[in-house]
Order: C-alpha cells, then structure tokens, then sequence
C-alpha cells in the first residue's frame, strides 16, 4: 500500500509545536552541547527554494541524529530580512516592506515546518524588528568609539539600476551581481567599516578552526596578504613643476612587494585618484590646468575596478608632467596617471618594472616607455633601502575597507548623528535602536540620497553632545549588518540588556557546526568572523573562545533537471513546497539526501525522487507488516547482523555528512530483511530509528505502530553488539568422531544448528553421517564434531 504523506504529517506536524526535545535548554550541564546553524534566509516573496530545503535538511538530519544521541542541541532559525527584493517590491506594489515581510516570513515558516525541520521556534529572529537591529546599531556605535568606522569620500562601485553602491565583493565580471546591469564609479560620502585592521587576525584566527580547506583558503585568498615595502620617490621638482614652485608632495611613496627590481623601476605609476593627481590638474599659481590629465582622470572614474584590473583589458594612461627620482640609481623618472593602478591598494603608486612586471612591459610597451633590460634583481636590496632610509617594510592586503552605508530605506538606519558643531557623533546607547521611519516613498533618489533624507521631521534632531540643532544620518547598513552577529542571538533572543547573556554564550559558543554556501565564504563569513573578533576585543563575547565557528562545512549545489543552474528564465525551477505537496515531504528530503555527496553539484531527477518514494513505501510495508507479527521474540541472527550493521554504519555515515551512503545502507537492508528472516520488536524500532533523521514523519507514524510513545525523535540512537557486525567468515573443521572429514565456511558467530545444516549438506560428510548422529559438540567458529 502506498504511504498517504499528506495524512501523515497532518497528523504529526501539529504534535510538533511547543514539542519539548526541539528546543535546546539553556545551561543544561548533564549533557553535551551541539549549536548545529545553518545559514538563514533572506524571506523572498517566492518563498523557500530547493537550495534552502537542501542545506536545511541537511543540517536537520544532523540535529536530529545529535540529539537521538543524547546531546543538548541548538538548532535556530530567523529572517535576514532587510533588503533590496522586498524594497523593490515595496515601490513597484506600493506594499509596506514591513507588511510584506511578515507575509514572506509566515510563508517560509509554514514551509519549513512542513519540511520537518526541527528548529527551535522560540529563539526564532528577524532582522528588521527594532529589538534585534538595536543590537545590530549597536555593534556600529562601538566600531565608531572604537575608531574603526568613519565616513569619507570613496570612490564606489555604483549600479544605476539599482541605484545602490556595491562592494567589491558584489561586482561579478564587472557587473551588478543582482541584476546584471554594469557598474559604474562613483564618488560618494560612505561609511567605512575598517575589516583591514583585522586581516592578521582573520587569516591567524583560522588556526583555531576547523573549517574546510577550500573555505580557508578562500578566505586567505581573499585577504591576500603580500610583504613587502613602502620605498619613497623623490619627486624632481625642477623638471616637474617648473618654477621651483613649492608643492605639499614632496614624495611618492610606492609599495612593492619586490624591492630587489628597484633599480629595473624605469618610471612611476600613480592612481587617477592619487592626491598628486589632484595637484596637477587644480592650478594654483597660475599654471595652465592640465586638460588631459583632467579629462583623463574623468573618464576612469566611471570605470570599475574589475574593468581596470582586467588583465585581458588594454591599459591606458597619461604623463603626468612630473619626475621623480630613483633613489638608486639617481636617475630621473617619469611619473604616469593609469587605470591599472588602484587607489585602494598599498600606497595607490607604484615603481614600475617593465622588464619583470608583465602589467608594466605592456604599458611601456604601448606608451613607449623606457625599459631596462640590463640590470638584475638583488636580493639584498631590501636591507639596503632600510638602510639608506628610502623606505621600510610594509604589508599589502587585498583585502578592502568595508562599505557599510547604502542610501536605501530597507535597511538599519546607521545610528549617527551630525552636527555642525562637533561633527559626527554617534546616538548614545540608550536612545537606541533609532528606528526606522514610515516612509510613503520607497524609491532611490538619483541624487544618491536615502529616501530618509525627505523626512524632515526624522532628520531634524538634536546633537547629543552640545545640544544644538543637528541631523540624522540618512544611510542605511549593508545587507551583510544583520547577519554578521546574528547566531549569537541565538543564544538568547530576548534580552534587551546585551546581545546576548555571557554565561548562555559561554555554554553554547562556539557554533559546532555551520553549514552554509561557498558563495559566503569571503562575503558573510569573513564579515562575520570579523565582528565576533572585534567583539571579543570588547569583551562582549567569552574570551575562551576566539573564534565563532568551530566547523564550517559547504552544502552542494541543486541544479535544473536540464543540469543547468536554476533560473526563472530557464524554467528550470524546482519548487520544494510543490514537490513535498505532490510526493510527500519524506520523500522529497530523503532523495535530496541520497543525490549524492553532501557537498557536491548534482542534477535534479524526478525519476529517481520516484525512487526514493518507492523505497519508503517499502519501508512503510515492511515494518506495518511485521509488526502485526512480531511480539517480542528475538531476531533470528542473520536478521541481527543486518541491523546491527546498520545502526552502526548509518550513525558513522550521519556524522561524517555522508547522507547518500547512509540511504544507501538503508535500501540494501530493506532488501536483505524482505528476504525473510524472524525480527523481533526490538530490531524493528531500531530500524524506524535510524530512518527517523531522514524521513521524520514516516518514522513517527511508525513508530507509533509499534507501540512506541511520541516521539520517535525524543528516543536515544539504538546500541549495538559488536558480535554481529564481523564481516569475515572463519573456516570451521567438520570432525566425525574425532576425524576431519570436510570444512565449513561461516561467519564467527555462526551459531550450531546453521553450522550444522551446511556441513550435512556436503555429500562427502553426509556418507560418514548415515549410521545416525548421536551427538554434536561445537566449539564456536572452530569446529563441529558429530559423535555417530
Ligand atoms: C615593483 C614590482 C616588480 C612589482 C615586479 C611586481 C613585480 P601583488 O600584485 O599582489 O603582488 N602594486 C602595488 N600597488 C598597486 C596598486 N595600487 N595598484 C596596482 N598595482 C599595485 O601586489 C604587489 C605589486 O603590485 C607591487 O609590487 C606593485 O608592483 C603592484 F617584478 O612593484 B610591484
């Protein structure tokens, strides 16, 4: 018969509200901890999609199996609510992000809840409710006391579509990883979230975790950090300015990470917007502004750093009309304004080595630049520049200051406030959170500004500090603000006197076990492992632990049936809450379990989701029938290596995230236990057990035909005998009255009467047996002596 699904967790997932083992007990010492986190979502308004079900049931079947193992397990869930989707919704449907985030958010729950997730409703979060982003704000005073925010003029990557600055890390192939559209420059007023203090810290952190290789080492990666030095040009004023005019720069430092090719730096490269530039192109005294610096520099601002650091890209530039001097060789140099030189890295000026630096071959090449082909790199060249004072050691991260402002509405409002008087000062703790404002239109201003700037009666307020007439800072926080702090509320979702109760965070810190996408291992991760490290600093979070995350693990990645990436405009899309209406909410978590490895890119198949529902119904027919049969008599022993095995395979497979082999041992044992074979009642709960994790609703209904109490998931991970699980088998002696006469091949445990049986089988024992056995003495997996 063929399971009803439906019924089935109609029935059960009401008994699941408010069910006790699901939710984790604070500071409860007489068990193990287990903060199993999987990354939360952003509640779009389609609802949960397959890469959601996927990790999450993933991480479920790891929380349950943690718990079955008698362990106290964290398994939370919230809403990383605020956003660019639900904003754009809001303008274009005129619905409150408000209203329509309660809407997304009551939809992902419901489907979650029908996914049978075990989460622990009660520490659930959201983002975008005043409670937790006074936290989130927070967070930010304490970055700006600590010096490690402040605004200032940045060049940005800026989408025009969605009139939003991006950072680097958004920008894909020079274009907005949103919507596609390409990304311009721009210079805007921005918060700066300074991450580069801590990008030792970060990459060092790493030691005290045990993350997967690729996710550090794409964090290291992404850090990049590069020794090397800062050298000082002097620049040759003669030549230069003409005049001996008397200038504020009087040197260009460069940073290099190859101080031995010092004497091959044939000329200089400075960025468009290297404050020298600045000097040239703003007359002072007289001179005649350098139009083509000017329109030069103009014109790549507009471009985007991924479009300047193309390689594949042609580089352009222009003469400064400066000179410097190389220190070394005394000669005179020419100073170049190009695109291929970033403001945001080292020094924003560069020695250029065209016979050893293939950007710089190219652009001497095409500027007709001098090139020294003749002199050698000197490794000793870096003492020597020490030495002689021309500069010292230095260390060059590609790692970029955090963008922390967005001039949207949906968002946290950043909690400063300025005043005329005594420029920024930060709203002080105990005015916040600064809530955001109803707001009638939620559009973008083309001018840059946050439609918070139109609320007059909002921005009006006055300075903390001295009282005046002051006003309130219009910019939003990043998207990436809520969620860098978010697993230790988690910990304690309602307390308004700190993010989170020391003691809790000391009990359930760090994070066991954080499953998440690769897409987040340079972006959220690094994010958030910085604010747990500046926190730390601050004292806010236990100091035995330097690191939030103990283990972080990749989830795979779903694609199409067509084994394309699954797009809207592909119709391609596979929709989880459909699939587990149509075939069963088991069903569909037991096949995305068994599609493969946990990490890996694999197809959709509804074929073999078929499959899978087809072995539950097995399952189901197997253990409804027996269990009309068995009492409480014993598995016969065959039966009891299978499961035995069993118990012990899965729970090894469950912890080492190799799901699809888990549901493999489970159809190879179906198939063994169909064949026939006495199983006790005892065996039979085990076997409902270990499927529980993965098909949680199918266990439960089971297990309850089996007498058993609710709930299945409460119960502990059935034990096992290691005599069953030998998988050898022993070559046995057959004797006849003392005399070997053949052999028997058996597993150590083989008991007499099966020994027995095979060896009166034999034809060449069987002629010695005819008189009639009197006696039979056997030795466990040694021999077996008839007496005739
Ligand atoms: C001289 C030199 C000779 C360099 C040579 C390299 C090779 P990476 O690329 O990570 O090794 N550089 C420094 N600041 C830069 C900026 N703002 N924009 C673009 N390029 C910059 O970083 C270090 C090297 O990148 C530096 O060392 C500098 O070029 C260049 F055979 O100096 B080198």
């Amino acid at each position: 018969m063929a399971i009803d699904f439906k019924a089935i967790e109609a029935k059960w997932i009401p008994k699941y509200e408010g069910y006790k083992a699901f939710e984790a007990e604070d500071l409860d010492a007489t068990r193990e901890k287990q903060y199993a986190l999987v990354e939360f979502p952003y509640p779009s308004g389609a609802g949960l999609h397959v890469g959601h079900a996927f990790s999450m049931t993933g991480t479920d079947v790891y929380a349950r199996f943690s718990r079955m193992k008698g362990k106290n397990v964290l398994f939370p869930m919230g809403w990383d609510s605020f956003g660019l989707p639900t904003e754009n919704f809001a303008i274009k449907s005129g619905i409150k992000p408000q209203v329509a985030t309660k809407q997304n958010t009551d939809t992902f729950r419901k489907q979650m809840k029908q996914l049978g997730f075990s989460f622990d409703w009660r520490r659930e979060i959201d983002t975008t409710f005043p409670e937790y982003y006074k936290w989130t704000q927070w967070i930010f005073v304490k970055l700006f006391e600590k010096g490690l925010a402040e605004k200032k003029e940045m060049p940005i990557n800026w989408c025009p579509k969605d009139k939003i600055g991006l950072a680097n890390e958004e920008v894909v192939n020079g274009k907005c990883e949103r919507c596609g559209t390409q990304v311009e420059r721009r210079t805007q007023s921005q918060w700066i979230v300074k991450i580069t203090a801590y990008a030792d810290r970060l990459i060092e952190g790493l030691k005290n975790t045990n993350f997967i290789e690729k996710v550090k080492a794409a964090q290291i990666n992404w850090i990049d950090r590069k020794e090397g030095m800062k050298v000082r040009f002097k620049l040759n004023d003669e030549v230069g300015v003409g005049n001996g005019d008397s200038r504020n720069v009087e040197y260009v430092e460069v940073f290099t990470s190859r101080p031995d090719t010092l004497e091959g730096a044939t000329f200089m490269v400075v960025a468009p917007e290297h404050p020298l530039v600045n000097e040239i192109a703003t007359p002072r005294h007289g001179e005649a502004r350098n139009d083509e610096v000017v329109e030069y520099v103009e014109k790549v601002k507009r471009k985007s750093e991924m479009e300047r650091t193309d390689l594949a890209k042609e580089k352009t530039g222009v003469f400064s009309g400066l000179y410097a001097v190389n220190p070394l060789t005394g000669k005179e140099i020419p100073i170049w304004i190009a695109d291929y030189v970033l403001i945001t890295y080292g020094t924003g000026a560069i020695m250029s080595v065209p016979s050893h630096d293939e950007r710089d071959g190219e652009f001497a090449k095409k500027y007709k630049l001098p090139i020294d082909w003749k002199y050698k790199p000197d490794t000793t060249m870096a003492e020597r520049i020490e030495k002689e004072g021309w500069g010292e050691k230095a260390v060059g991260y590609h790692l970029r200051d955090w963008i922390f402002s967005r001039q949207h509405y949906w968002g946290e409002p950043i909690p400063m406030i300025w005043c005329e008087k005594d420029g920024w000062v930060a709203v002080p703790e105990d005015q916040l959170p600064v809530r955001l404002p109803e707001v009638e239109k939620y559009q973008p201003t083309d001018t840059g500004e946050s439609p918070l700037a139109s609320i007059q009666e909002w921005v009006k307020t006055v300075c903390p500090r001295c009282g005046g007439l002051a006003r309130r800072e219009t910019d939003t926080m990043p998207n990436w603000a809520g969620s860098d702090w978010y697993f230790l509320r988690f910990l304690d979702p309602k307390n308004d006197n700190a993010i989170a109760d020391m003691e809790k965070q000391k009990y359930w810190l760090p994070v066991d076990l954080y499953v998440g996408g690769d897409e987040h291992n340079t972006l959220h991760l690094l994010y958030s492992r910085f604010i747990y490290q500046f926190l730390w600093d601050l004292g806010a979070v236990p100091k035995e632990y330097p690191e939030p995350y103990k283990k972080r693990i990749s989830h795979g990645i779903i694609l199409g049936p067509d084994g394309a990436r699954m797009s809207k405009s592909k119709g391609n899309v596979i929709l989880p809450d459909v699939l587990a209406d149509m075939y069963g909410a088991d069903a569909l978590r037991t096949y995305m379990m068994f599609m493969g490895p946990f990490d890996a890119t694999m197809a959709w198949s509804e074929r073999s989701l078929m499959g899978v529902r087809r072995f539950l119904n097995r399952f189901y027919d197997y253990v409804e029938k027996k269990a009309g049969e068995a009492r409480d008599e014993e598995s016969e022993e065959k039966v009891k290596v299978v499961i035995n095995r069993l118990v012990k395979e899965v729970g090894e497979d469950i912890v080492e995230f190799k799901y699809n082999t888990a549901i493999a041992k489970l159809m190879t044992a179906i198939n063994d236990l169909e064949v026939g074979g006495k199983i006790g009642r005892g065996d039979l709960r085990s076997l409902v057990q270990v499927l529980a994790p993965f098909a949680p609703f199918v266990a439960e209904e089971l297990w309850e035909k089996l007498g058993g109490e609710f709930s299945v998931h409460g119960t502990r991970w059935p034990g096992y005998e290691e005599k069953y699980l030998v998988t050898e088998t022993v070559t046995i002696s057959v004797q006849v009255n003392g005399k070997l006469r053949g052999t028997v091949v058996a597993a150590p445990a083989a008991v007499e009467s099966a020994v027995r049986m095979e060896a009166e089988k034999q034809e060449k024992i069987q002629k010695y047996l005819t008189g009639g056995i009197k006696n039979v003495v056997y030795i466990q997996g040694k021999t077996i002596n008839f007496v005739v």
